[in-house]
């Protein structure tokens, strides 16, 4: 990390650009669960609610489901009655929109990776950018138009909750080209996750499976080497659990 950090420094200093704190960078997931599927339905005249008279009568969903494998989600944006003006952008906010509508309480962009806002994303290297920044990172609506669609796969949004970049309990919301905010709505799940996805809870079921026949253990021997066999593709802290689990049954 400080060798990082002094490398960079360094070539900033070579180059004679001013020294910038390097961008974290978001993790790629791939442990997304399969089936599951929710949705942000944006609210019918929701603009009024905001107070924006020129709000035009925008409408409209994004759609949110793992990507193939589990890697990274899947966004289909979909909205129509655009107002006047544009580009307009969207982004995954901190909170959710409380009951009254206001999307001012939503907060600012989800930014597990605490980037913050300074550079502007760059496209080119998403991973960079803030979670959150969907706008940013797959383009903005563009001026002049009354509906807008999209579909991307992001790579660095989770669907698996508890994990840093889950954005499920979070809020979508659509801006002016003056950042004030137009509409937003919750994430909400329609469709549950269907058992034997690829959530990291799928390793454990099937070391479940292979260690509970019958109420007696089987012989200690054998334990570990099935739970890390079963494991094994999964992850390291999968891994890492299997052994430890092996370990303590060894001890006791
Ligand atoms: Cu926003």
């Amino acid at each position: 990390m400080r060798t990082s950090v002094a490398l960079s420094l360094l070539g900033a200093a070579a180059t004679g650009v001013a020294a910038q704190k390097p961008l974290p960078t978001a993790a790629a997931v791939t442990n997304n669960p399969s089936c599951l599927v929710a949705e942000a339905v944006l609210p019918e005249n929701a603009w009024q609610k905001n107070g924006f008279p020129n709000g035009g009568n925008i409408k409209g969903k994004v759609v949110a489901k793992s990507g193939d494998g589990g890697v990274g989600v899947q966004f289909n944006v979909e909205v129509s009655g655009l107002p006047e003006g544009g580009p307009f952008t969207y982004h995954i906010h901190a909170k959710p929109v409380p009951e009254n509508g206001n999307c001012t309480a939503t907060g600012a962009h989800f930014d597990p990776t605490e980037r913050g806002e300074d550079p502007v994303c760059d496209k080119s290297k998403p991973e960079t950018c803030q979670i959150g920044d969907l706008a940013g990172k797959y383009g903005a609506i563009p001026a002049g138009n009354t509906t807008f669609s999209a579909s991307y796969v992001d790579k660095y949004a989770s669907l698996v909750e508890g994990s840093d970049a889950y954005f499920l309990d979070r809020s979508i919301v659509f801006h002016f080209p003056n950042k004030t905010r137009i509409t937003c709505a919750n994430f909400k799940i329609t469709e549950p996750a269907c058992s034997g996805s690829t959530t990291g809870v799928a390793a454990p079921t099937g070391s479940d499976s292979a260690h509970t026949t019958g109420g007696a253990p089987s012989p200690s021997g054998t334990l570990p080497v099935a739970a890390g066999a079963s494991l094994s593709a999964s992850s390291m802290t999968g891994v890492a659990a299997a052994l430890l689990g092996g370990a303590m049954m060894l001890m006791l």
